[in-house]
């Protein structure tokens, strides 16, 4: 419990994500276009289709799906990172994954702070795709050196953001007013800033190694790369983006369409190129100008059990590797998907994806125990089940959208080389794992359903 006066983690996270949304819209005008456009499509979806927004608003789904947001953001180094977690754990966010991207020729490796119980995510499910950028993995050692001493001169935290963090650790939380502050002081970390703190030549040099090495090493801070709502239909958004002035990346990355969706759907539009001022420009006026900032949307389906991710994977090989080389992406993923079975009976009797049970009614049929088998008492009508949101990223899908704000270049070729050791070291903590997480939601609803299953048999 919080001591008397204090205001929860969820409520400053709420705080903070609405903060973040109105500096970005303020910052990159298209994100509003796109979360208006994001909200006309899910009031025309839930108007169309009443069954499913009685679902969401069963689920809870309902209400947090206008505030529903991610953003990402890129450090440079440990410190940075084991700070970020400081702070994000203010706001009741919990590292959760390990993401290796360097096997997609991207020099970084990230975990998601986001809440993890029910209720928090409920409240506000803002979570923040965090990488850290693997410097190890440029060859020149120089340029590394170059890269890592000015990254060790430049302090991204306020001093009053740093004293809130520790305060709210040594006093288990904030009061009304801090928290507001800690919003304020927060925020300055993920601002914009056109100043690039190195020379045009540096900058050029950090470019040409990788431009996400240059996004990262040459600004003040690590500024919200982008924010991107949840939309209940991205092949419509999807559709509509290019009518709204948006230019939206060639494919959907994830699974394709489906009657029952699984895992994530994301798209973007191409980062915004940007005037910056590099340290020599004073007097000479010339800037230069940086591509990182964008908008995306995402569509989530339900979280699959390891048996339904290694699935999902293989066939996502399939598709991109192995589909006939003439037909369009979106159709080959169509058809290796066809092996992927899309009926939650089928997915959840098979145990491909993860449900919350509850019981249906007040009785059991004669002859059924309440600690019967689970999908018995699915059958049987004593219980019912629904999908459990996926709450996490895809390295694969992260990967695309890397790629495609990295404006199609920068495809550098590095080993794949996994260190979660090593982000967890310099993160300060372990990082959780989503499928336990998954797991323990759905067995403490089985346990929940049979307990007041017991009660009925007994009554
Ligand atoms: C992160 C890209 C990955 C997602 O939603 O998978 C991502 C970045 O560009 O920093 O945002
Ligand atoms: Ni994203």
């Amino acid at each position: 419990m919080n001591k008397t006066g204090m205001i929860s983690a969820d409520e400053i996270r709420a705080r903070f994500a609405r903060a973040m949304s109105d500096m970005y819209r303020q910052e990159v005008p298209q994100y509003g276009t796109l979360t208006d456009l994001v909200a006309r499509i899910n009031a025309q979806v839930l108007q169309a289709d009443p069954a499913l927004r009685a679902r969401l608003a069963a689920t809870g789904a309902l209400d947090r799906l206008d505030v529903e947001r991610h953003g990402a953001i890129r450090l440079g180094t440990a410190a940075e990172l084991a700070t970020m977690r400081r702070l994000f754990a203010v706001m009741g966010m919990a590292p959760v994954g390990y993401y290796d991207l360097s096997a997609a020729g991207i020099p970084v490796h990230s975990t998601a702070f986001r809440p993890v119980d029910d209720a928090a995510l409920a409240r506000n499910p803002f979570r923040v795709f965090t990488s850290l950028l693997r410097l190890d993995l440029i060859a020149d050692t120089a340029l590394r050196a170059e890269a890592e001493r000015i990254l060790a001169a430049r302090h991204i935290f306020t001093p009053g953001a740093l004293a809130l963090i520790a305060q709210a650790e040594a006093e288990g939380g904030l009061a009304d007013a801090q928290a507001d502050l800690f919003v304020r002081e927060a925020l300055e970390t993920f601002r914009w800033h056109r100043e690039a703190t190195v020379s045009a030549a540096t900058y050029r040099r950090l470019h040409d190694a990788h431009r996400l090495i240059a996004d990262v090493v040459c600004f003040k801070g690590p500024h919200i790369n982008h924010l991107t709502p949840r939309t209940l239909d991205i092949d419509a958004a999807q559709a509509e983006m290019p009518a709204c002035g948006m230019r939206a990346k060639d494919v959907v990355e994830g699974p394709p369409r489906r009657a029952c969706p699984i895992l994530l759907r994301q798209t973007s539009f191409a980062a915004l190129e940007e005037p910056i001022l590099f340290r020599d420009d004073a007097g000479t006026g010339q800037g230069g100008c940086h591509t990182a900032r964008f908008g995306e949307i995402e569509q989530r389906g339900m979280a699959l059990t390891p048996k339904g991710r290694a699935l999902y994977d293989r066939l996502l090989r399939t598709a991109r590797d192995d589909g006939p080389a003439d037909q369009p992406y979106a159709t080959r993923l169509q058809r290796a998907f066809t092996r992927f079975p899309d009926s939650e009976d089928e997915l959840r009797t098979q145990g491909l994806a993860y449900f919350r049970y509850a019981p249906a009614g007040a009785s059991l049929p004669p002859g059924l125990s309440a600690d019967a088998p689970i999908d018995d008492l699915v059958r049987a009508g004593a219980a019912v089940a629904t999908p459990i949101t996926y709450e996490d990223f895809l390295p694969v899908s992260a990967a695309g959208i890397f790629r495609s704000n990295l404006g199609g270049g920068g495809g550098a070729d590095y080993a794949a080389n996994a260190d979660r050791a090593g982000f967890e070291a310099a993160l300060g903590a372990a990082v959780q794992d989503e499928c336990t997480l998954y797991a323990a939601i759905q067995d403490q609803s089985i346990a929940a359903t049979r307990h007041a299953l017991h009660g009925a048999a007994s009554a």
